[in-house]
């Protein structure tokens, strides 16, 4: 019976030690490096994207910079510098660092990321109310069924912390939902270890028994080689009820904290992301007409009547509160009172 009552308490044991030692959440790793990544996903099929013929560094319209072989209805991005502003990122294909939001998808983890600088042009870090995204509209509606994020080469203070991977049939600020939230708070709940540059790192929405069922057949195929044998266990989320034909990455902090000021010069606070891969199968493309399109169909407010309570949620107060700096916005209390004016 003692034998028995310790043999219990070191199985006990273990179990707990493996439930804290165990990672954050079930997702794989897929390897380091460019050969790491599935390809083949959502945003460049045929794997044939290549960088524009200009310097993306140069302060060009996007229709000069776009990806060559860009098979995307648009891509959007904050930070968007506006015409007042250096341009640091004005848009997503231009980097005056050579590293624009659509970095992310050109395949090349290793040698391209998407890089933002919290002082230059950053607005002083990502934040709730003032997240960085890239955001990408496809031709077609998908239900994401898996995905894959490679953290950058360098400085992991960099990695996102707090970031979702986000669905919407819009594109507009308000109808976003979330189809995978990681809110670590540090590097135990975080799939970027400080060791894991260029690392390759897949999430699904499925496990290796329903895979056949989930997954595209090609993509199904493709992991099933990667994994060698390994089996995915558990899945990472849960997969969407509805067909999206936008998606984007949105990061609400890094591990390196949001700040204007930068102690050394060699190394500035910013956010650095190398690779997105977005995987799905066709859905129903809705016909709902985006949020824009109806607001406009909509009776016009009449003067000092309340703003619909949808109006006055956290958008993205871009344009009202330019060109003054993010931090400076987070800081003051910004209200909106029913007649819709803006005081800070
Ligand atoms: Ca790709």
């Amino acid at each position: 019976m003692r034998v028995l009552t310790k043999t219990a308490a070191a199985l006990l044991a273990l179990t707990i030690l493996l439930c804290f030692s165990a990672p954050a959440g079930a997702f794989t790793s897929l390897g380091k490096g460019n050969s790491a990544l599935l390809g083949g996903d959502l945003t460049d099929p045929e794997d044939k994207l290549a960088p524009p013929d200009k310097d993306c560094a140069a302060d060009l319209p996007e229709a000069d910079l776009i990806p060559k072989n860009a098979t995307w209805v648009k891509m959007t991005c904050w930070p968007a510098n506006g015409p007042d502003r250096p341009a640091h990122q004005r848009h997503p294909y231009q980097s005056w660092q050579h590293s624009p939001a659509c970095g992310i998808f050109m395949n090349k983890p290793a040698t391209m990321k998407w890089y933002v600088g919290f002082k230059d042009g950053g607005y002083g870090g990502p934040s709730r109310i003032a997240p960085y995204f890239v955001a990408v509209q496809l031709k077609d509606a998908f239900v994401l069924t898996h995905f894959t994020i490679t953290p950058s080469t360098e400085m992991p203070n960099r990695d996102p912390m707090e970031w979702a991977v986000q669905g919407s049939n819009s594109g507009d600020e308000k109808e976003w939902t979330d189809i995978y939230v990681c809110n670590a708070k540090d590097r135990t709940a975080s799939p970027f270890q400080k060791d894991s540059r260029c690392e390759t790192f897949l999430f699904t929405s499925f496990t290796s028994a329903d895979m056949a069922q989930a997954a595209r057949p090609e993509d199904a195929r493709k992991i099933a080689a990667r994994l060698n044998g390994a089996k995915i266990e558990t899945a990472d989320f849960a997969r969407p009820a509805k067909a999206y034909t936008w998606f984007r990455i949105i990061i609400y902090s890094c591990f390196n904290p949001s700040t204007t000021s930068v102690s050394n010069p060699a190394a500035p606070p910013g956010c650095a992301l190398s690779q997105l891969e977005l995987f799905g199968v066709g859905g129903v493309k809705p016909t709902t007409a985006p949020a824009a399109a109806r607001a406009k169909d909509a009776p016009p407010q009449r003067a000092g009547a309340p703003l619909p309570a949808a109006s006055i949620v956290r958008d993205r107060p871009v344009a009202i509160l330019e060109p003054g700096p993010a931090r400076k916005r987070a800081d003051k209390s910004l209200t909106i009172d029913l007649s819709g004016e803006v005081r800070q």
